[in-house]
């Protein structure tokens, strides 16, 4: 269901000549999941490569929204990140630049504790 979360930005404003821009296609957390508390490592994963070097990604939990670093990462279409977290209610934004200089942004809300583990 990314398609629902996914806001595709370039294409709105470079109608046409989108063919490779990263669409997210599978992520951890997933959508609306729900994580235990400590370390948990965050993976994206794009329908194309990505710089993972020009992309950002946030964690949000509450009123603060910390610049998470972007880790190494498995293969080039993967933004990958380890965070800590305890329970509430959480949100990753990122934004990625596609290898055809296309960005694209989107969210992923998540929550932590609380329920069992979907993951
Ligand atoms: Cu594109």
């Amino acid at each position: 269901m990314w398609k629902m979360h996914g806001a595709v930005l370039c294409c709105v404003l470079l109608a046409g000549r989108a063919e490779a821009h990263a669409i997210i296609i599978d992520s951890t957390p997933e959508p609306y999941g729900h994580v235990p508390s400590g370390a948990l490592a965050v993976t994206l994963r794009y329908n194309s490569r990505i710089d993972a070097g020009r992309s950002k990604l946030l964690l949000v939990h509450g009123d603060v929204a910390d610049r998470v670093p972007v880790g190494e990462a498995s293969t080039p279409d993967v933004l990958a990140a380890s965070v800590q977290v305890s329970a509430g209610a959480y949100e990753l934004r990122w934004q990625v630049l596609a290898t055809d200089g296309h960005v694209t942004r989107g969210r992923v809300p998540f929550t932590v504790g609380g329920e069992a583990s979907k993951q």
